[in-house]
Formats: C-alpha cells, structure tokens, sequence
C-alpha cells in the first residue's frame, strides 16, 4: 500500500468546494452523495445522525510516523460533510483516551498498514481500502450511466482491487482482471467465478487489453502506464491508486472522465458507512 506524503494532501482542505463541484460535473452527484450512495446509507437517519455524531480523528505516530497535514485533512474532509469533529491533541493511545474523554462516537485513525474508522457504540470497523473501492465504484457506476452488463478492467487484485471487483460484479459488469502477479489475479477471478454469473476474465496482456477497454479501475500502484493510444473519446477511467496510472501528457483530454483523490471518497465513504446501521 503506497503511503500517503504530505504533498499528496496539501491542497485537499482548501479545494473541497472545488473537487465537490468537479464530482457533480461528472457524476451529477455529491461528494456526500457519492458517499451515502456507496454504502447505502439511509438518509432517513441523517437529521438526527448527523447532528449528534462526533467524529475524533487520532495522530498516530508509529511506524514512518506522523503525516504533516493528514489528521487536518480527514478531519477537514469529515467537516465539509456536514459531522462534528475534533483531532485530539494527544497522539496515540493517548489520543484514543482523549477521544473516549470527549464522547467521540466515531474514531479515525491510521498508521502505515491500515486507516480505520470505528464506530464505538455499534463497535463497526470500517477499513478505507473497503471504502475506497465501494466510494469509486460508485461514483463510477453513476459517471457511466450504469454499469451493469458493461466491461470492465480492474487492475490490481490488491485490497482495494478485490472489494472493486466484488462491487463491479455485483452491479453486473463483466469484470476482467489484471494484476502483475499472475496468481494473485487469478485468485480473484476463481472466486469471483465462483459467486457471480457475469463474464468474468482473467487478463494477461495489459496492454493490449487497455486499448480494447473503455471502462476502466485502476486499483494499483503503478504510475503513468497508460498512454495517449490507449485512450478514447468513450473512455472512463476510476483510479484511487496513489500515484497516477495515467502518463502525464493524456490527463487533459481524459479529466473529464476521469475519477481520482487520494482521500476524499474514501475518507467520505468511511464516514458514511461506520455511522451507518446496515
Ligand atoms: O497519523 C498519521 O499522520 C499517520 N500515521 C498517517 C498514516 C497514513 N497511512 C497511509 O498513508 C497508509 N498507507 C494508508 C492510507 C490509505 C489511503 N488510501
């Protein structure tokens, strides 16, 4: 899992308006909206939920250690969503003291491996490379009109890349599956074969398969591997993964159709789906 820098993030807090607006040209939907869509959130329980719900966010200091600006921005992304939320001024355990001290009903917190949100009461654990392919898929389905019977390629069978495919796959779309270990991708298409009826392969040739796919999701670390030929007019393309898997040169004429944060849907997601009670 690629590890967040702080100019990965610097610029989130102050462009949030901006990337909401951004969402709605290319979804007709909400970064909130988004969010609650992938996990089903029902809105009935949104007054009162979002009234009372305190979200503390955590600095946690192992591993590579603190992000500069990382906690400001969770908290900052989990503000514009309309939550309370506090960071604490402790790190660590001494941080999840804190945040049980403030009546937090939500935590959030991350260290090298994993970025959590728990909801204390109902004690759900949700993992953000969960939500960030729940978030993309679908804000993907509704870029693309729908995705069902549609043909997508997912690349990377990673943490991410398995929820994508069990999401894609449960909205209907043919999914075929690449990931530079071949065994790994082939795990994962024999278990999706295995629980859905849909077309579902498995790709050796990722470049040939990138000029012949108009769907794409990009769930691996790889950086600028698709390029100018690869890309159309009718091409789609949802990519979390840190970095870019786009080549520099084709981001203009793709960007309108193109789905890419490092945090905000996920993070909005996370939120979404731990405050939920499905
Ligand atoms: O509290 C802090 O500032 C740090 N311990 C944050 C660490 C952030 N973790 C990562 O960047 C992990 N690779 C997970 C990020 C998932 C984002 N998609």
């Amino acid at each position: 899992m690629t590890r967040l820098s702080s100019k990965d993030i610097y610029n989130i807090s102050a462009t949030l308006n901006d990337y909401n607006n951004e969402l709605m040209r290319k979804t007709g939907c909400t970064l909130s909206q988004i969010a609650s869509y992938a996990s089903e959130f029902d809105n009935r329980e949104k007054c009162y939920k979002f009234h009372s719900f305190k979200v503390g966010v955590i600095p946690i200091t192992s591993g590579k250690g603190v992000i500069e600006g990382f906690s400001k921005t969770i908290a900052d992304i989990i503000s514009f969503l309309g939550f309370k939320t506090f960071i604490t001024q402790n790190l660590d355990v001494s941080g999840l003291a804190e945040a049980f001290a403030k009546d937090a009903n939500i935590v959030m917190l991350a260290d090298d491996n994993r970025f959590v949100a728990i909801n204390l009461y109902s004690r759900k654990v949700v993992d953000n490379a969960y939500a960030t392919a729940k978030g993309y898929v679908a804000a993907l389905n509704l870029m693309v009109g729908g995705l069902k019977k549609k043909d997508v390629l997912l690349i990377g069978a990673g943490r991410v890349g398995i929820c994508a495919a069990h999401t894609l796959a449960k909205l209907g779309a043919n999914v075929s599956v690449y990931d530079v270990n071949y065994n790994t991708s082939t795990k994962l298409v024999t278990n999706l074969k295995v629980k859905y009826t849909n077309t579902i392969k498995l790709i050796d040739d990722l470049d040939d398969s990138l000029t012949r796919y108009r769907i794409i999701f990009d769930a691996s670390p790889g950086q600028g591997f698709i390029k100018e030929k690869h890309i159309t007019n009718e091409t789609f393309i949802a990519a979390p993964g840190v970095p870019l898997c786009l080549s520099p040169e084709v981001i203009p004429a793709i960007s309108e159709r193109l789905l890419h944060d490092p945090l905000q849907i996920g993070v909005a997601t996370m939120i979404y789906d731990a405050v939920s009670s499905r």
